[in-house]
């Protein structure tokens, strides 16, 4: 039972016998994505005095250009997973192609790979708003011994045993589920601890609040513009408010605690929508409905859309279960 103040650490262990695979293994691997976060925060809560913000001069497969705190942070949560043994395999948004790692003893015994954003809205860090951390994490398919296979990462996201996020904004949040609800920690910087600050996190069934990029409105689906059409009109409790940071995790972090719904809808630019499926959609949508939220591409359960690709992105419609209801319910009428 989740109690206020515990910290992270005790939390993890305190709550490792509900996980099926108890094998300790997974809480190291929750370790060490604590102590990545900590690491990550300490640069972007410093980012305007530093020269590590501005763009890294590269670009990364999505054709993005990167911006130096996006390197960093790779780097960062790759080498602290890596250097613990306890994976065996990581993709992220910034690598090309999913990371093989060698455990020491060459014979690959390790069962888990991750799949993560390592700084989720980066556009938004040279202007000093929250950006974010994503991850996933799944049980390998192929049987240990072997080199991890594109299979491995290519699961459906009801497949996975852990997710969460890190939003680095006013406070500096770790949520995350292993399939038994959704807690947030919130650090505190001067201790370096992480303490249970929103235990039990919950969708509110119902919102007020839309977040959307409006400005790419006369190229949604017809369904999209006429459910943003009906959170604007003047009826029952409604006009909504409309609320977009720019940065998914802030929005969905924003929505899940006072209700609401986010939108990328696919559009002409988009086709199949910006988000990246498994890094993404699949984690935030296993954190939805963990929360009793939904998480769907429009008329599909994101969480069992079967992946075909690393990068492949999908339209994603997130939040308060009645809300993505009724615009899944304009998305079927004006197909
Ligand atoms: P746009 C950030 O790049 C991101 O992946 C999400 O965090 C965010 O919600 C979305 O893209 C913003 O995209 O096209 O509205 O700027």
């Amino acid at each position: 039972m989740a109690k206020k103040n515990q910290t992270l650490g005790e939390f993890i262990i305190e709550n490792q016998s509900d996980f099926q695979y108890s094998s300790g293994e997974l809480s190291r691997l929750l370790n060490s994505i604590r102590l990545a976060a900590k690491v990550v925060n300490h640069e972007v809560n410093k980012a305007g005095l530093v020269d590590i913000t501005g763009a890294a001069g590269d670009t990364n497969i999505q054709g993005e250009d990167q911006q130096k705190l996006d390197v960093y942070a790779n780097d960062v949560f790759i080498q602290t997973m890596t250097d613990r043994n306890i994976v065996c395999g990581i993709a992220s948004e910034e690598e090309d192609d999913f990371i093989t790692i060698n455990s020491q003893d060459e014979l690959h015994q390790n069962k888990y790979v991750v799949l993560i954003d390592p700084l989720d809205g980066s556009s938004n860090i040279d202007v000093n708003v929250s950006v974010g951390t994503i991850f996933s994490i799944f049980r390998r398919v192929t049987p240990v011994g072997i080199p991890v296979e594109l299979k491995d990462f290519l699961q459906t996201g009801d497949k996975q045993v852990a997710a969460g996020y890190v939003v680095y904004g006013t406070s500096t949040m770790l949520v995350y589920t292993t399939g038994n609800g959704v807690n947030g920690f919130t650090l505190n910087p001067a201790l370096g601890s992480w303490y249970l600050s929103h235990p039990n996190m919950q969708y509110p069934e119902d919102g007020q609040i839309y977040s959307v990029n409006e400005g790419n409105y006369l190229d949604f689906p017809e369904g999209i513009k006429k459910y943003i059409k009906y959170c604007q009109a003047e009826e029952e409790n409604r006009p909504y408010t409309s609320r977009y940071i720019g940065s998914l995790v802030s929005d969905f972090h924003r929505n899940m605690i006072k209700g609401g719904i986010y939108m990328y809808p696919k559009s002409t630019k988009s086709p199949n929508g910006k988000l990246r499926l498994l890094y993404e959609c699949s984690p935030m949508a296993f954190l939805a409905e963990q929360a009793n939220g939904v998480a769907s591409d429009g008329y599909n359960r994101i969480m069992e859309i079967t992946p075909t690709e690393l990068h492949q992105r999908v339209p994603f419609i997130c939040g308060s279960k009645n809300m993505v209801e009724k615009a899944e319910e304009f998305m079927r009428k004006f197909k």
